[in-house]
């Protein structure tokens, strides 16, 4: 297994113009991705927690938070995930979409098998009811960025994104809790959303796609002979609030499992935390290690990207 790390920095992870498409469309697939080194690790540490761990099937949460004493949730090898969710290259593209000051609040594998990888239906990712705007502030801004483990294309059931279908903020979603045979069981309320319009995301392995919190998305069953394996990682500007304050959502994704949001640790990775109400003590029970290298590259990053 790769154990060689990079933190190469390109210089412009994402172009001004990616930018641009960015803020018009609601999602972007910059040209650069992770380099060489650090893409091998990425895909051998993925590798390695299919191994050590069950049930990776469609959905795992939290994959960059290591399975240790007093974690819900995580994974065995969450160590490693974890220095790609603070990767330079991640933090300079989320620098670059939604400002300097960024707080990492999430993560998921979404590994579809051959043949019976499930569809994600078209939603917005503003469902979630942790990330709240900060004063003054009309709507959250998080940036999700979705990295490419395998070849992913058309035929595997890459995420496919509806251009500037999140302008006028969130859509009502329906719900059918009989729902088994997706990885969700609610949808977008499909009027006046044009799918015709719905762009692919064929990514090679390292590249990324990164999408906000309205634009709806989805993606198509995975029918082929080939798996299709991202990783991804949410960022939000620290001025909005990671708000706690509801507990535990209920069950939505693969099995149902009610995600315990409130407990979930986050880290400040760039800039200086903005809005007093955000917790970053809460979840870490064990997780020392974690945050004094989060802590070492946030310092970092603000000496270079700042
Ligand atoms: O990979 C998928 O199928 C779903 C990903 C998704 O919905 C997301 O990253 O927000």
């Amino acid at each position: 297994m790769a154990t060689a790390f990079s933190t190469r920095i390109d210089a412009d992870p994402v172009t001004p113009a990616e930018v641009a498409a960015f803020e018009r469309d609601g999602f972007v697939l910059p040209q650069r991705g992770l380099d060489a080194v650090s893409t091998r690790f990425l895909v051998d540490s993925i590798e390695q927690v299919f191994a050590d761990n069950a049930n990776w099937h469609n959905l795992v949460r939290m994959p960059h938070v290591p399975l240790r004493d007093g974690q819900d949730e995580g994974v065995i090898g969450g160590e490693r995930l974890f220095r790609i969710a603070i990767h330079p290259q991640i933090i300079a593209a989320a620098r670059a979409l939604i400002g300097p000051n960024l707080i990492m609040w999430g993560g998921e594998i979404f590994a579809k098998p051959p043949g019976i990888g499930k569809a994600t239906p078209w939603h917005q990712d503003c469902y979630n009811p942790a990330v709240k705007a900060g004063p003054g502030r009309p709507h959250p801004r998080s940036v999700m960025i979705w990295i490419a483990v395998d070849e992913v294309g058309v035929d595997n059931g890459c995420l496919r994104f509806v251009p500037g279908s999140g302008r006028n903020g969130r859509i009502e979603h329906i719900i059918d809790e009989r729902k088994t045979d997706a990885m969700l069981n609610f949808e977008v309320d499909g009027r006046g959303v044009d799918f015709d319009s719905a762009v692919d995301a064929v990514l090679s392995p390292g590249h990324f796609s990164c999408h906000d919190v309205f634009v709806v998305h989805g993606a198509n069953a995975n029918t082929s002979g080939r798996r299709r394996a991202g990783l991804t990682f949410h960022y939000m500007d620290a001025a909005d609030l990671y708000d706690r304050s509801f507990g535990v959502a209920r069950g939505a994704g693969e099995g149902r499992k009610p995600a315990p949001l409130a407990q979930r640790p986050i880290w400040l990775v760039l800039g200086e935390n903005q809005n007093p109400g955000n917790d970053f003590v809460t979840g870490h029970q064990n997780l020392e290690d974690l945050d004094a290298l989060a802590e070492a590259t946030r310092l970092e990053l603000n000496r270079t990207l700042l």
